[in-house]
């Protein structure tokens, strides 16, 4: 059958409920899953687009990352891989959208626009979460990708950052690694014992680490993780996915927003904690001070260790390297002053989402990004890491730089950097950190004190009347509010506020910070 007339019948397996009207948002089509698997579908046949057009295999995650079990959602990978493009996230909205009976147009469309040679062949490797909708969403991408005359291969349960993971090794013919889950734990696994052999006083109790698994694929990938890991690091998980509902006053998002521990874990006065997503890609720290108050250490504090880290290695092994860290208006003002003040590193700002952080990161030779909510992670450019290498391969290389050098080849190994952030990989740098340094997570929380700061929700009629400049620091539309903001952040002193529409829930998000709290 001609691939146009296989699209049209299988695509009457997947409707589109007339008038329904999606966005690929900040991390691609997000809402309820009952309204997705026309998406799915058509997902399917765009990532089959994408492939013939790069001739490269791309990847397409089923997941809603934090939100509730009831969403779903669909993120795409590109062959290196990173998110797909501004332009090509119009054509899936496009695609997503047509009607019925305008499919095939739109279809046809796009292969002019982008003169897609239909002969090419595509491959498109699926993965999904662990939510109920899932599996039926994920055979609704596969359906597509077969109805247009492509091969998917079905990774089943794998965290976002694992389909990164396996998408670019696959592409890169395993430069980047092996491109299996098996590939992806050993490659992590061996760069965390190497660097944890440099952790000279590290004792037992310092070793272990409490995780909330936020009742998702996280838990599930990082108990087959641990045997890889031969005790370097001693994990107790909780939220495992046996009894909790997913995300439910749990995981990364629920203990940012709230700005307390998810229940149902346990962990004793100065003890540290973390907290993956729905999808293992954010990761946040906390833990009890002794007074029994909660602490958080969010993507700010997580960017600042790191970037603190690296510098320190650079200069011992004598590297000269431009560094910079890459943030949102969500970040707090003390990490920022802290960045810019005392460890005297580049900042810069960028809209919300980490495909924003990642491209202005990219032009750098290390470029720490972070959202305050905890996804990123660190870029080396190829020339960072041919120096890194030549020092560390090179025989006249004093003790000390080598030992640095080694040290920064394996924090390369470890910080996942083809994924777009990935909780389990920033959780074993940071662990490795903190060990190497000696650090407590005291230590790290004294590094700066945060300005307190609320974050909430508000549901209007329609958000997308707010237009937003300046890094989404300021409104622009409608008239009035931005002025009505200067106003109330002119009262108080280190006061910032801002509000941006949502690009994963149908909300608007209001931001406020400043000295003190009433
Ligand atoms: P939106 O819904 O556009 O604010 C949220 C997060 C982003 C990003 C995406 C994708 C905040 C304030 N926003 O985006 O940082 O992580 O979800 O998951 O945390
Ligand atoms: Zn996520």
């Amino acid at each position: 059958m001609a691939p146009f007339e296989d699209v049209s019948k299988q695509s009457s397996f997947h409707p589109k409920p007339k008038g329904l009207l999606l966005q690929y948002g900040t991390a691609g089509f997000r809402t309820n899953g009952e309204h997705l698997d026309h998406v799915m579908f058509r997902m399917g046949l765009f990532a089959v687009l994408r492939s013939k057009k790069t001739k490269a295999t791309i990847g397409v995650m089923v997941t809603a990352s934090h939100n509730p079990e009831e969403d779903n959602g669909v993120k795409v990978i590109d062959p290196m891989g990173e998110m797909v493009t501004a332009v090509w996230e119009g054509y899936a909205t496009q695609l997503a959208n047509a009607e019925q009976e305008d499919l095939l147009t739109a279809l046809k469309d796009l292969i002019e626009k982008e003169t897609i040679n239909m002969s090419q062949e595509a491959n498109v490797f699926v993965g999904k979460d662990t939510r109920s909708s899932s599996a039926r969403l994920s055979q609704a991408v596969m359906d597509g990708v077969s109805a247009l005359g492509g091969h998917s291969k079905d990774f089943g349960l794998v965290t976002t950052p694992q389909l990164h993971y396996i998408v670019c090794c696959h592409n890169t013919q395993g430069n980047y690694g092996e491109p299996t889950v098996e590939g992806y734990y050993r490659k992590l696994s061996e760069a965390f014992i190497q660097l944890t052999k440099n952790a000279f006083n590290c004792t037992d109790d310092q070793k272990h680490l409490s995780v909330d698994g936020a009742n998702g694929i996280g838990a599930l990938k990082l108990r087959e993780m641990e045997r890889h890991l031969k005790k370097s690091l001693h994990i107790t998980l909780y939220n495992d996915g046996s009894k909790g509902k997913l995300n439910h006053q749990c995981g990364a998002d629920f203990v940012k927003v709230q700005q307390k521990a998810p229940s149902g874990i346990e962990i004793n006065p100065g003890e540290r904690g973390c907290s993956f997503d729905g999808d293992a890609d954010r990761i946040v720290y906390y833990y009890t001070d002794s007074q029994g108050r909660f602490r958080l250490l969010d993507g700010d504090k997580i960017a600042t260790l790191i970037s603190t880290f690296l510098k320190e290695q650079l200069t011992l092994a004598g590297l000269d390297l431009k560094m910079a860290v890459v943030q949102t208006a969500y970040a707090n003002g003390s990490s920022t002053n802290y960045l810019e003040d005392t460890m005297k590193v580049i900042v810069q700002c960028t809209k919300t989402g980490v495909k924003h952080l990642h491209h202005v990161a990219q032009g750098f030779d290390v470029g720490v990004y972070f959202e305050a909510n905890g996804h990123g992670t660190v870029l080396f450019s190829k020339s960072a890491k041919d120096k890194i290498h030549q020092l560390a391969e090179n025989p006249s290389t004093n003790d000390e730089a080598k030992r640095a050098a080694l040290l920064l080849q394996n924090s390369v190994n470890v910080i996942n950097e083809k994924t777009v952030g990935d909780a389990i990989s920033n959780m074993l740098l940071i662990e490795a950190i903190l060990a190497i340094m000696g650090m407590t997570i005291q230590q790290w929380d004294a590094i700066y004190t945060d300005l307190p700061n609320r974050q909430l929700k508000v549901k209007v009629a329609d958000r997308r009347v707010i237009g937003t400049t300046d890094a989404e620091r300021r409104a622009v539309s409608p008239a009035g509010l931005q002025e009505a903001i200067d106003s109330l952040v002119k009262r108080h002193p280190k006061a910032r506020s801002f509000v941006r529409p949502s690009g994963t829930e149908d909300v608007v998000r209001v931001y406020a910070e400043a000295e003190t709290q009433v």
